[in-house]
């Protein structure tokens, strides 16, 4: 694997999610000018990266391009955080609906590298495919738009699946792989640390990994993500929580523990451009 170089460290930001609902946690960003209001003050607090799922007016997960373009363009208007859609979705969108997020021009995109079954909510059951002919179209189109895939990995097979798509030639270096733990209810890994170290003992030797702990796991794997050189993902689409029995009142704090516990590492968080620098993405700057 490629290391971050050791004083910086990538933050993402995930605020929104597919699952999580007001209903769940109030302060859960919805509408575009709610997301793109946290993205600012995340933006502010240290975060590189905003992985963004839209909603509808009415709350509901939703693929629509118009949607998207208003968030990035409020996000825009702000600052210049770098913007990672998702092509994940949630269990009412096709396969279709959920690539047309990069109709709205991100930077980056969301790949998931391989079917899971859904194990909780409404569509429990129901399998959120990610078939390999999938993951190809998803990514052909994002090579269209020029945009950067961040690999989603759920499980040790999900890591074949990324060298798959080195062999063939589909991705460029350097590969960005996103590795999940604690998610058990979808049939994924569970947070531990041979699973973790299995992960990085198996990641292709030119890519770089961010590390997304969900629920109780966030912010012990996130550290220790940093420790192994690796970014980051924090916030509310995975966590809803502060700590035990208290809800996260803002993504923002998220961010902010995490720099926080960084700091105490000796890391700075890069900043958007940093970030595309050690990414090898386009300037905005030109
Ligand atoms: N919530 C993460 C575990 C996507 O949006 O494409 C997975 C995720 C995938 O963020
Ligand atoms: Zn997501």
């Amino acid at each position: 694997m490629i290391k971050l170089p050791p004083s910086r460290v990538i933050i993402t930001v995930a605020q929104t999610g597919a699952l999580v609902t007001k209903a769940m946690n109030p302060h859960i960003p919805e509408q575009p000018h709610e997301i793109a209001a946290s993205a600012y003050e995340c933006y502010n607090e240290g975060a590189a990266i905003v992985h963004i799922h839209a909603r509808d007016k009415d709350g509901k997960t939703t693929g629509s391009a118009d949607i998207f373009r208003d968030i990035h363009e409020k996000i825009r208007r702000k600052c210049d955080i770098i913007i990672q859609d998702s092509t994940g979705g949630g269990a009412n969108l096709t396969i279709e609906q959920r690539t047309e997020c990069l109709d709205a021009y991100p930077e980056m995109a969301s790949l998931n590298m391989g079917t899971l079954v859904r194990t909780m909510g409404e569509a429990t059951g129901t399998p959120f495919m990610n078939t390999r002919a999938d993951i190809e179209a998803f990514v052909k189109r994002m090579n269209q738009f020029g945009v950067k895939p961040e690999m989603e990995v759920y499980n040790l097979s999900m890591l074949q699946e990324v060298n798959i798509l080195i062999e063939k030639g589909l991705i460029q270096k350097p590969y960005y792989v996103d590795l999940i733990l604690g998610m058990a209810y979808q049939g994924a890994l569970e947070a531990n640390l041979m699973y973790f170290s299995t992960y990085l003992q198996y990641l292709h030797p030119d890519a770089m990994f961010n590390t997304l702990g969900v629920g109780v796991a966030q912010t012990t794997y996130a550290t220790m993500g940093m420790i192994m050189g690796g970014a980051v993902r924090v916030g509310m689409e995975d966590n809803i929580y502060y700590r035990k029995g208290e809800l996260a009142t803002s993504n923002a704090h998220l961010v902010a523990r995490i720099v926080r516990i960084a700091r105490e590492l000796g890391k700075e968080p890069a900043t958007p451009e940093e970030a595309r620098q050690i990414l090898g993405m386009k300037s905005l700057k030109g």
